[in-house]
């Protein structure tokens, strides 16, 4: 029997807390918030490498999707702490902030700064933590939200030190409790690249899969990982320098690493003290004017541009860039921005990124005059397509000239009757006879019908203004209404859902990946706000007779078809597209918002999108068959975390 004194009730108190109101502590209790256990599990075992303590990390997805992460640092205290309790019940128990328990000042990495423990310990079935200190090993048990089941024990001896934790998220909390392995390897993947020769290695127990992550390259590898399905035109240029001001140093230290490649995408992923920081901020900023500044006074020097000519933009000059920054920073100049605090505030991280950058482009081009003028040409181009994909569409604007285009978009667009945009969903439909169907089986007040011909362009392979005169390209861009590129505007949409509906079969998944990809390079913000979606039709239909009646019931997946127990007294129907359904039963089934199936295009991770998107539909063959043989599962959804709303 369980003995509480006064202080393990304020520690189940504590931990209450977490289990009432998780959201507040890992922001959900989908996918996302699940995962977020083990990054706190993992920046703990990460900060322990950074402050110099073993160099490699293992970390196992169990059968039963509980996780094992185990590091090879100096084992996490367990001698008493102040209060009495041993230092890891203390740790894994009460909400503290991170430097409160060690006088080396003990660094966070981001996440949950020094509480993750205890929030994790909280959100789990069960917690087992084990050190290897001392020449002993030790072990605490933890069960049911955090409630301690045992004291810390001694249960052997070693030479060894380090930490293990292992837990299982409480599926009494989670909406899942299945760990994704490729959103985990992605996350490790990452960590392995800024950590010069951080050793992870990812095993899963599900289906008895390893990989081994380290790079001593460091971001070098990580901007030729990123490259890789792209065309690059020279090695991967790497900056790496402490910040200076009149000669001495500052505690702001500058790596960067880029390359150029043929591709019309423009990549750059940042992060400071080895947190990723997805929305940006100073340190970006001072990136991208250093390259806009370097670029224009070399392209003067050498009358690359005329003196009348106005400077090149900075999206034009980024076109076809790779590039990672890794600012490293003191903590006591730290400053987020931001509601998710995703982006850097500190005005020092632009003055130095662009001061360090500037000086070496400088040089840098003009020690590689071929890739210097290489730039600078597809500057010049890009910047031509731009502008005259900027009076294309001025001169449609203005409706001087009735041009083919918007006649066409009137004949094809089947708009709807409500002006309200809040709730107007524009569904782009594979085909005419789909088109059909969806015209008379939509509600008219606030569905409006789009339906597109053959394949869509692919935009990968395309500048802006090939895309421009792409006719379908050109009438999404003018149903939508809110511009595209630089100049997309997320206010002006006229629809508040954009909704693909293909057929469910590979043509299909190829429209919607194309298509994807064109919202990615043209209308990022729109796929950012989440307002993407994909129709999901059903593909079978039941029949059966119920007296006098016809009873039927629709299938999405060929599991939920195997998990009928009486399916033979079905008659089955396969919907091979959607245009064998009758209006009705496409309402019923795909648009009717109380009865349907969609999923939101959600975009978790900006780089390995682009990277998939590449791989998927830019110029590398080979490296597209790689991928392909090696991905046989191809499903559209594994470019994309997925939600079902339904
Ligand atoms: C498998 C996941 N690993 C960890 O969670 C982990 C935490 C940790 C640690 C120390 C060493 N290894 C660790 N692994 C540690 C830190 C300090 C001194 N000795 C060992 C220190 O900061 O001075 N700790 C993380 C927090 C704490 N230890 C502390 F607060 F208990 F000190």
């Amino acid at each position: 029997m369980q003995r509480y004194d006064e202080s393990s009730i304020r520690i189940l108190e504590g931990l209450e807390a977490v289990r009432k109101r998780p959201g507040m502590y890992i922001g959900s209790t989908d996918g996302r918030g699940l995962h977020h256990l083990v990054w706190e599990i993992l920046d703990n075992a990460i900060d322990e490498v950074l402050s110099g303590y073993g160099n490699s990390i293992q970390i196992t997805i169990k059968e039963d999707n509980s996780i094992e992460i185990i590091d090879e640092g100096r084992g996490m205290p367990y001698k008493p702490h102040a209060s009495g309790r041993p230092t890891t019940e203390v740790i894994f128990t009460t909400l503290h902030s991170g430097g409160k328990f060690s006088d080396s000042g003990y660094s966070v990495s981001g996440g949950l700064h020094g509480v993750g423990g205890a929030v994790v310990n909280a959100l789990s079935q069960f917690l087992v933590v084990t050190v290897q200190r001392d020449g002993k090993i030790f072990r605490q048990s933890f069960a049911e939200g955090g409630t301690k089941i045992g004291d810390l024990e001694q249960i052997g001896e070693t030479k060894k030190t380090g930490t293990t934790v292992w837990f299982k998220p409480d599926p009494k909390i989670f909406s899942t409790t299945l760990m994704n392995y490729d959103a985990i390897k992605e996350r490790v993947r990452e960590s392995a690249f800024l950590i010069k020769g951080l050793k992870v290695t990812l095993i899963d127990e599900r289906n008895k899969q390893k990989e081994v992550f380290q790079y001593f390259d460091g971001i070098k590898e990580y901007v030729s990982f990123l490259n890789k399905p792209r065309k690059p035109f020279d090695e991967v240029h790497i900056i790496n320098s402490q910040y200076k001001v009149n000669g001495h140093k500052t505690p702001i230290n500058v790596e960067v690493a880029f390359q150029y490649s043929e591709s019309y995408s423009e990549v750059i992923v940042s992060f400071v003290n080895n947190v990723r920081t997805k929305d940006g901020g100073t340190h970006e900023i001072g990136f991208k004017s250093a390259l806009t500044r370097a670029i224009n006074d070399y392209a003067r020097k050498y009358n690359l541009i005329k003196e009348k000519d106005e400077n090149l933009d900075g999206v034009d000059i980024r076109e076809g860039l790779t590039a990672i920054i890794s600012l490293r920073i003191s903590e006591d100049l730290l400053e987020f921005e931001g509601q998710t605090k995703n982006k850097l505030g500190t005005p020092d991280a632009r003055t130095a990124v662009e001061s360090v950058v500037f000086e070496n482009m400088l040089s840098y081009l003009e020690e590689n005059l071929t890739v210097a003028n290489h730039i600078i040409t597809r500057s010049i181009n890009a910047k031509k397509a731009r502008e005259a994909a900027r009076k294309a569409r001025d001169l449609a604007r203005s409706g001087k000239k009735q041009n083919k285009k918007e006649v066409t978009l009137s004949g094809k667009l089947t708009p709807t009757q409500s002006k309200d945009k809040s709730v107007l969903e524009l569904f782009l439909v594979e085909g005419d006879s789909a088109g059909g169907s969806a015209k008379q089986g939509r509600n008219r007040h606030f569905q409006a019908i789009l339906p597109l011909r053959g394949k869509v362009l692919n935009t990968e392979r395309a500048s802006a203004d090939q895309a421009l005169r792409n006719e379908e390209i050109n009438t999404i861009i003018h149903a939508i209404g809110a511009d595209f590129g630089s100049d997309f505007d997320l206010k002006k949409m006229n629809y508040d859902k954009i909704i693909i509906m293909t057929d469910a079969d590979t043509d299909g998944a190829h429209i919607q990946v194309l298509l994807m990809t064109f919202f990615l390079r043209f209308m990022r913000p729109l796929v950012e706000a989440g307002k993407l979606y994909i129709a999901l039709p059903p593909l079978y239909r039941l029949m059966r007779k119920r007296g006098r009646n016809e009873e039927s019931r629709y299938i999405w997946t060929d599991e939920e078809l195997n998990q009928i127990e009486d399916l033979q007294t079905y008659r089955i129907q396969r919907f091979k597209g959607l245009g064998e359904m009758n209006s009705d039963q496409l309402w019923d089934t795909t648009m009717n918002p109380e009865t349907r199936s969609i999923i939101q295009v959600q975009l978790d991770d900006v780089s390995e999108a682009d990277q998939k998107i590449t791989t998927l539909m830019g110029d590398n063959v080979a490296q597209r068959r790689e991928w392909i043989e090696s991905n046989v599962d191809f499903e559209v959804s594994d470019d994309f975390e997925i939600n079902k709303e339904v």
